[in-house]
């Protein structure tokens, strides 16, 4: 399958999109009064150059709507400060104790363990804050709707949840296929879909225009899921910027501890074409570079 947007143009805007909002995130982190390491370690994990899909979606997804990236741009930005605290709270030592993200020695190895669990805090936190600013110019009733969408996705019904059903699944060896298909759509979709219909909710998507896009994010939840399993296996350190190999030293069930590398290729293509598919009846240069998006997904390697 092809789409519009090949994936050198998806690259090329997913970077535009997300220099956006690496401006937008200094600039959110710089009106916070606060100094010290608490703000250091904020900066350290927000602005360590991440992928910036989530806020991206967020925007990308109000754009096709007509609603201009400088009045969703607070909204985008809080799900990556969400999505970073995620991250953070994540390697942790009493999680998954992972030494290495983006990159770069991840927060408690450049911290301490406290100031990593703060940073976590104060990142998550602030971002309610952000999403409430973006009434500045959108209705308070859609801002509303949409921050009521990604608490939930969030929180213990979503990415939350899914992180506990995840480290009881770990070191277990009789997880079944939907039971990880059930803890990756919590731990990770959530965020991913919820990125997709904030910004039809902030631009007052239609109820049938709302069921498209989430039907897309959560297609598009899949097939990163799907594809990050693959790349714990197959890619290097450097490329990926996290340790590889991580899931199987740890215990973890996969896609390709289940059903194999080559089934599990399969599955992300599929889903990715599904994704493609939920946008049909869509026009215009957003709808393309989500299209492109899902299907570039599949070959990404970090
Ligand atoms: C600690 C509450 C809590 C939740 C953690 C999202 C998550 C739940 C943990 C992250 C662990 C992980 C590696 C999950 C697999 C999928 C994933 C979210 C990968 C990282 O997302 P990317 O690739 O990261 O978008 P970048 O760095 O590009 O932003």
């Amino acid at each position: 399958m092809s789409t519009a947007f090949d994936s050198q143009q998806v690259k090329t805007v997913l970077a535009e999109r997300g220099a956006q909002v690496e401006a937008y995130l200094r600039h959110c982190l710089d009106g916070i009064p606060m100094q010290g390491r608490l703000k250091e370690a904020m900066y350290y994990s927000l602005l360590a150059g991440g992928k910036r899909l989530r806020p991206v979606l967020c925007l990308s997804t109000a754009s096709l709507f007509g609603l201009t990236a400088d009045a969703a741009m607070p909204f985008a930005a809080a799900l990556e400060m969400i999505h970073t605290y995620s991250l953070i709270h994540d390697d942790l030592p009493a999680m998954d104790d992972d030494d290495l993200r983006r990159g770069r020695p991840s927060c408690h190895k450049a911290f301490d363990e406290a100031t990593a669990i703060l940073a976590g805090d104060a990142l998550l936190t602030d971002a309610f804050g952000f999403m409430a600013s973006a009434t500045a110019g959108i209705p308070a009733d859609r801002v509303l709707g949409a921050l009521a969408a990604v608490s939930s996705a969030a929180g213990a019904a979503g990415m939350v949840g899914g992180q506990i059903l995840d480290m009881d699944c770990t070191g277990r060896t009789d997880v079944p296929l939907p039971t990880l298909q059930t803890l990756h759509a919590l731990k990770t979709g959530a965020m991913f879909r919820v990125a997709c219909i904030s910004g039809g909710l902030l631009a007052g998507a239609s109820d049938a225009d709302l069921d498209a896009l989430r039907a897309y994010g959560e297609a598009l939840g899949v097939t990163f899921q799907i594809v990050d399993d693959i790349l714990d296996e197959t890619a290097d350190t450097a490329t990926l910027g996290k340790p590889v190999g991580s899931d199987a030293e740890m215990g973890k069930t996969t896609y390709p501890s289940l059903i194999g590398l080559e089934r599990s290729r399969e599955l992300a293509q599929a889903f990715a074409e599904k994704a493609v598919d939920s946008l049909r009846g869509f026009t215009g240069a957003d709808a393309d570079f989500l299209r492109g998006l899902s299907l570039m997904l599949v070959t990404r390697n970090n």
